[in-house]
């Protein structure tokens, strides 16, 4: 049985030795890659021993100043012996088998092109290495393979030097990389690509190359992943001040990715996913995604790359801030408000139950056994909402001096997130010491939030109670940043403004108001936390129709929603009938049919919660309960609103524009559950699409309904789509989402479809990842069959890519809202996947912890 160490961010100690200049050399072959590292390597404490990092290497030869070195090697490190030394340079040469590399992790091959993956520990399948952020060298890189099948030979920084070895058909060509750089940043790309050329004139005048690299054959799906690149350029100037650094910005697409892309110093890896993008195959949601992704990377270059991180435990240094940098982006160049919606989704939909769950960490994690487990919604998204919350505590003004300040401090450094907040706080003068406790306290908040009026005196008062509970330990207040609207009876917005809660009760107080004021409360999701509300229904329907911000509005739609399930949900276990209250219908009514919202807002209101931030919502969830409950309201208001669901889609049918595209496929989703005359409709709408998003929109439709086209449909797709992996990703989403009791050995069976693989992460996400996370109702069947395909699966992803199986088996481990019969059969495949002989320390990390629960 796998029994391993965590490391402690208690246990920090700033390294022994440094390394300034690394000389790297790459003789590429698949099965036996030869590298040469010349490091230059300082002493700063005293010792006798080198101690570098490695995982998996075979190594070839040692040499301390040229001359063969004494050392002792274990399975992750190698043992250099340096005597008085303080000043040498060690030659580590290894021999790699990136063809067998199945983890995708260090140097491997994507579909006959070598690509490197090394955030956080993959430089250690490289070379012996101090592999930590806060050893910062100089990189130079000699890449050599054959030249008919490897043309291009990248690395970060500027080409310095090429040449052809004719004689051999190979050749070589050298970078350099003018800034020090933690080892994660470094990248190595090597294949035969289509390119797409560019260039950006940054502020300065400086003239910067960019080249996006393309599978062959790809070039025409290059265009709105280069539009994004010189987009986020631009906006990172005009926002931020920021303007990029080297002379050149190479993006390189891979097929073989284990996350969404990577932000090495001028070389930044993507998967496919986020590049590659036309009308015909990509939806507007894609788009979006490829813009927010292509952004996210460009972006890490000041945040994460000229200032990095002192160790892991930081990592939300670089991505809350980054992750803050591309929602801002995003929203800035599209709709804030769409936007700010989608990131209140992943809190609630996601990171509430990570929160709640065995895996709960702080955004600073406090112990570690696997990092790549770390890359988190907590440390993103939360650290992205703590971020956020600095920004409305010091406010833009304040935030961009603090950024100023951050960069003169910190510059070319690795850095704590302390030091961060420490800059926030010098350059606005806002005391931060309170606010620091979000990085150290895991666990959602809850707020209990009173009010009263006293009609007499025109008092109105507002009692918010805070608490915070992770893993059954109480936390210490936080600073909660609270935004607050409060309307009057005609709509009319009374009092707009952020109020700091900082105590564990206090009580807010407003004079002269003139009648019981309505409360629109933590707008905008102002803190990430929970907010528990006595909300009548009136109430709900008022800041529906009067909230100043979208954003309340569409929360208050869904709590409205939410209350009509969670209502039905006690019909069902009193037996009584099921039934909707008819002011919500009308409520929806009033939505569907106000010309002056936005299309975009309103296909989210359209859009029911999900089954994820509904069992989010209380301790043991009714599960069966719950699934028909909510099934039933849908229906209800799809029936009631038929008439002006249709009117509005037939509307916004000949509109051409990514929000009329989104608002109509809603209509067209709800239209579907309400009668098999729709069938036509949906039948229409894939036969004429123009575009993938008109496309997926009926298909989809038809599939969560299982209309009677369903299948003909599904079969027409996969006609047409066969030969782009990408496309036939979501095809394999539809049907893994497929609520019906075949749908297992439906998902086997695809397993067994030409274009799946099980060696590809995104194959296997999209069919499995998102059965797992998405199909409620069958992955929880109560016989514990999903539970038992899903352990089949991640048994054999243990030993071949430990990183997707680690992130497939989320849903497996948070168990702990499930009533105990389900609780039982979840920790039976558990105890299964803990006495696996070769388990990867990515599982063993999250099986132990679900099972100390
Ligand atoms: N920094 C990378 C993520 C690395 C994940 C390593 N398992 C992408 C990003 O956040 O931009
Ligand atoms: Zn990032």
């Amino acid at each position: 049985m796998t029994q391993l160490q965590a490391k402690h961010l208690k246990d920090y100690q700033s390294p022994v030795f440094t390394i300034t200049d690394i000389d790297l050399d790459f003789i590429l072959d698949a099965e036996n890659t030869k590298v040469t590292a010349i490091s230059q390597v300082k002493r700063l404490k005293s010792s006798t021993k080198l101690v570098l990092d490695g995982d998996k290497l075979s190594l070839h030869s040692v040499l301390i100043d040229g001359k063969v070195a004494k050392y002792q090697q274990t399975d992750t490190q190698l043992i250099v012996e340096t005597g008085e030394l303080t000043d040498f340079s060690l030659t580590v040469v290894t021999l790699l088998d990136p063809e067998a590399n199945s983890s995708l992790e260090g140097l491997y091959m994507s579909d006959g092109a070598y690509c490197t993956q090394c955030e956080a520990e993959g430089f250690r399948r490289i070379t012996y290495f101090l592999d930590r952020p806060d050893v910062l060298a100089k990189y130079q890189v000699r890449v050599e393979a054959d030249k008919t099948t490897f043309p291009f030979l990248l690395s970060n920084g500027n080409k310095v030097d090429q040449g052809d070895m004719p004689r051999s058909g190979r050749h070589f060509v050298k970078w350099q990389d003018p800034f020090p750089k933690p080892s994660y940043l470094f990248a190595l790309v090597a294949g035969d690509f289509d390119v797409l050329d560019d260039t950006f004139v940054t502020k300065s005048n400086r003239s910067v190359s960019l080249q996006v690299f393309v599978d062959k054959g790809n070039l025409h799906k290059a265009d709105h992943a280069m539009a994004s690149l010189k987009k986020s350029m631009k906006w990172d100037e005009d926002r931020f001040g920021l303007e990029y650094d080297l002379d050149i910005y190479m993006i390189v697409a891979v097929d073989f990715f284990n996350m969404g892309a990577m932000e090495n110093k001028g070389l930044n890896v993507f998967n496919t996913k986020y590049v590659l993008a036309d009308k015909a195959s990509a939806t507007d949601d894609d788009y979006h995604g490829i813009e927010s992704v292509v952004g996210h990377e460009y972006f890490h270059n000041w945040t994460g790359n000229r200032v990095t991180c002192r160790d892991w435990f930081q990592l939300s240094l670089k991505e809350g801030l980054t992750v803050f940098r591309d929602q801002e982006f995003s929203s800035d160049v599209g709709s804030r408000a769409v936007n700010r919606i989608n990131a209140i989704k992943v809190l609630k939909n996601q990171q509430f139950a990570e929160d709640s769950g065995p895996m709960a960490h702080p955004i600073r994690p406090e112990s570690v056994i696997e990092m790549n487990n770390f890359y988190t919604v907590t440390v993103y998204d939360k650290g992205a909402e703590v971020i956020r919350m600095m920004h409305s505590i010091v406010g833009e003004a304040g935030f961009q001096a603090g950024m100023r300040c951050y960069f003169e401090r910190h510059d070319g450094q690795a850095v704590t997130c302390d030091d961060f907040v420490d800059a926030m706080s010098s350059a606005s003068g806002k005391d931060l010491t309170q606010f620091k406790r979000w990085y150290s306290q895991a666990g959602t908040p809850e707020l209990t939030v009173s009010e009263q009026f006293n009609a007499q005196d025109n008092r109105y008062e507002l009692t918010v109670k805070q608490q915070v509970i992770a893993q059954g330990k109480r936390g210490a207040p936080l600073h909660i940043p609270f935004s607050l609207e409060l309307l009057d009876a005609e709509g009319n917005s009374i009092y707009n403004n952020i109020l700091d809660v900082t105590q564990s009760e206090q009580t807010f107080s407003f004079s002269d108001v003139q009648s019981k004021p309505i409360a629109s409360l933590l707008q905008d999701f102002s803190a990430p936390v929970k907010l528990s509300f006595e909300f009548t229904t009136d109430h709900l329907i008022h800041l529906m129709r009067f909230a100043t911000s979208e954003v309340a509005r569409w929360e208050a739609s869904v709590q409205l929603v939410s209350h009509a399930i969670w209502k039905n949900v006690e019909h069902l276990q009193n037996n009584s009938t099921m039934r909707v209250d008819p002011r919500v219908v009308d409520a929806f009514k009033g939505m569907i049919l106000n010309p002056e919202l936005d299309k975009a807002l309103l296909a989210e209101v359209l859009t029911i919660p999900s089954m994820s931030a509904l069992i989010e919502q209380v301790d043991i969830v009714d599960l069966d309960n719950l699934l028909h409950a909510r099934a039933f309201v849908i229906e209800h208001v799809a029936t009631e609103c038929e008439d002006e669901l249709l009117a509005r889609y037939r509307e916004l049918s000949s509109q051409d524009s990514s929000a009329a595209r989104a608002m109509k496929n809603a209509c067209l989703g709800l239209l579907a559950l309400t009668s098999d005359d729709v069938d036509g409709l949906i039948e229409a709408q894939y036969q004429q699409a123009t575009n993938m998003t008109d496309a997926l929109g009926a298909l989809k439709a038809a599939v969560n309904a299982k209309s009677q086209c369903m299948q003909t449909l599904l079969a027409q797709f996969e006609t047409r789509w066969q030969d782009t992996p990408l496309v036939m990703d979501k095809w394999f989403t539809l049907q893994a989402s497929i609520n019906d009791d075949n749908v297992i050995d439906n998902i086997t069976a695809l397993t067994n479809h030409n274009s799946f693989s099980f060696t590809n992460p995104n194959r296997v996400r999209s069919l499995i990842g998102m059965f797992a996370a998405n199909n409620i109702a069958q992955f929880h069947k109560a016989d514990g069959s999903g539970y038992q395909y899903l352990t089949k699966i991640l048994v054999k992803m243990n030993e071949t890519n430990p990183q997707v199986a680690a992130r497939m088996i989320t849903s497996l481990i948070q168990f702990g809202k499930f009533d105990p019969a389900r609780q039982a059969l979840m920790k039976q495949q558990l105890v299964k996947l803990q006495s696996l002989p070769n388990l990867s320390k990515d599982l063993f990390e999250k099986v132990n912890k679900a099972l100390e629960m």
